[in-house]
């Protein structure tokens, strides 16, 4: 499988990146420290999200960040992306793994304990835990499940994990006290006019995050 760094996850949100394009929002970020990117446009259908995912992938080749589709299955494979990334309400992870095969990274939101307690290690790569704080960014999100709920469901999925919903630079030392691998952001970089400086940042932080522990 692609090796992945769950370290500084960005999610793309094309209603927030209004000040830079999708492409230009990635390469600033992956310049700042994004170590993983996934495209998430719940408007495009699979062929906008063809059409931006190529661009992507050309964008990002030799950069080593890989790029994962938000649940479109068909858009994934057709652009050649390292992974997909499903909710409760998608296709199944496994059904996923059946049709990427074993070398792609799959990756599953979980926001409860019973939901946790369904993760196949066997065939889930990471998992998404949140949110941890109401956001905007995700209107029809479940209920903020807080640090101490994001320790407690990566203790049950026992996987990769990162964290989401919310967060920012200031929440870094929480995120990794819980256990989790990494920050998953959108309006923390999609949403700021400088892209690079506001993933800069949070990489810094993250970095100096790790090397405490
Ligand atoms: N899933 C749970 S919260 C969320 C998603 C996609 C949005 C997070 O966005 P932000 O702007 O980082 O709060
Ligand atoms: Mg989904």
């Amino acid at each position: 499988m692609t090796s992945f760094d769950l370290s500084l996850y960005l999610v793309l949100d094309p209603d927030l990146c209004r000040t830079h394009s999708m492409v230009e929002t990635t390469m600033a970020a992956i310049a700042g420290g994004a170590t993983i990117v996934q495209l998430r446009d719940k408007k495009v259908g699979t062929e906008g999200l063809i059409r931006i995912g190529r661009e992507l992938m050309d964008a990002m080749a030799g950069s080593g960040v890989p790029l994962i589709v938000n649940d479109d299955i068909d858009a994934a494979i057709a652009i050649g992306a390292d992974g997909l990334h499903v909710g409760q309400d998608d296709i199944s992870a496994q059904t996923a793994r059946e049709r990427l095969g074993r070398d792609k990274i799959i990756g599953l939101s979980i926001e409860n304990e019973e939901v946790a307690r369904k993760v196949d290690p066997s065939i889930v790569d990471y998992v998404g835990v949140g949110p941890i704080f109401a956001t905007a960014t995700k209107p029809d999100h479940k209920p903020a499940i807080g640090f101490d709920g994001l320790a407690h469901l990566i203790k049950i999925a026992k996987r990769p994990s990162v964290a989401i919903g919310g967060l920012k630079q200031d929440h870094v030392d929480r995120v990794f006290a819980a256990g989790a691998n990494g920050l998953a952001v959108v309006s923390a970089i999609c949403g700021h006019p400088d892209p690079e400086a506001a993933a800069h940042k949070i990489a810094t932080e993250i970095m100096a995050t790790k090397s405490a522990f």
